[in-house]
C-alpha cells in the first residue's frame, strides 16, 4: 500500500466521523401505551412484551438512516399515572418528541392533549427560539377489535399539533416503527436548518433579502426508508 493511499483512508475515516449525526428523542404517554415495547422495538428490532420499569430509561445507540450513520439518544419515560407530566428540563433536553397513546384505551389519548397543553406551556415560559418536532405514535395497531380510537381522530390530532401521525403495533412491526423514528429525525433535521437559517438572517439582516428553501413535510415524507 502507497502512503497516498493511506492518507486518503485516513481522510474517510474523518469524514465519516465529522457528518455523524446525534437525536435526542424523549417517548411520552399514559402507563402501558408500549413506550419501552416501541422503543426496544426501534432499537434492537425485538420484541419482548414484558417489563418491569421502574423509572426512566435512556439509551444510546447508532442506527443508520437514509444510508447515514445517526446516534439516537432515547430517554423512554416511565409515566405511573396520568398525573405525571415531563418536566421541563426534560423537554429542553429533547430535540423531538414520541408522543404515544394506545388505539385500545381512550384516556391514553386524552392524556396526550394534556401533554400537549403542557409543552405550549413550558415553551412559552422556557421562550427557546425553536419548534419542538414531534410524532404521534397510535400503539397497538394489532388489536383492532379493541379498537377505542378511530384513525381519524389520531389524523386530525396530528394535523392540529402539525405532526406526522403513524398508527402501530410493536408487537408484529419492525419496519414501520423504525420509520416513525427516522421520520422524526428527518423533522429534527429540518427544524435545525430551519433555526440555522432565521439566526443567519437575523445576524446578516437578509430576512427579507434572500428567498429559502425549507424541506416540507411531503419531501420528507417521500424519503425512502434505508
Ligand atoms: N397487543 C399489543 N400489546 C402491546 C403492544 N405494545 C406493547 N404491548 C403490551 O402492552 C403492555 C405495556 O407495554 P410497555 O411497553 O411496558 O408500556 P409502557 O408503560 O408505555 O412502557 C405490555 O404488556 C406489552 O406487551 C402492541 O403493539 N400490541
Ligand atoms: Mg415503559
Amino acid at each position: 500500500m502507497s502512503s497516498n493511499s493511506g492518507i486518503k483512508g485516513i481522510r474517510q475515516v474523518r469524514r465519516k466521523k465529522s457528518s455523524l449525526s446525534e437525536v435526542k428523542i424523549v417517548v411520552l404517554g399514559a402507563p402501558g401505551v408500549g413506550k419501552t415495547a416501541l422503543t426496544v422495538r426501534f432499537l434492537t428490532k425485538r420484541y419482548i412484551g414484558e417489563y418491569d420499569h421502574q423509572s426512566d430509561s435512556r439509551y444510546k445507540h447508532e442506527i443508520m438512516v437514509d444510508g447515514d450513520p445517526v446516534i439516537f439518544e432515547i430517554c423512554d419515560t416511565c409515566t405511573k399515572t396520568t398525573h405525571d407530566l415531563p418536566s421541563a428540563d426534560l423537554l429542553t433536553w429533547a430535540d423531538g418528541l414520541v408522543l404515544v397513546y394506545s388505539i385500545t384505551d381512550r384516556s391514553s389519548f386524552t392524556y396526550l392533549k394534556q401533554v400537549f397543553n403542557h409543552i405550549q406551556e413550558v415553551k412559552g415560559s422556557h421562550s427557546k427560539d425553536k419548534d419542538m418536532p414531534m410524532v404521534i405514535l397510535g400503539n397497538k395497531g394489532d388489536m383492532v377489535h379493541l379498537r377505542q380510537v378511530s384513525s381519524e381522530e389520531g389524523e386530525i390530532l396530528s394535523k392540529d399539533y402539525d405532526c406526522n401521525f403513524f398508527e402501530v403495533a410493536a408487537a408484529d412491526q419492525v419496519t414501520e416503527v423504525a420509520d416513525a423514528f427516522h421520520e422524526l429525525f428527518r423533522e429534527v433535521n429540518a427544524t435545525r436548518r430551519k433555526n440555522k437559517t432565521s439566526l443567519l438572517d437575523r445576524v446578516l439582516g437578509t430576512k427579507s433579502g434572500n428567498r429559502v428553501y425549507h424541506r416540507g413535510k411531503s419531501d420528507s415524507s417521500l424519503a425512502k426508508f434505508q
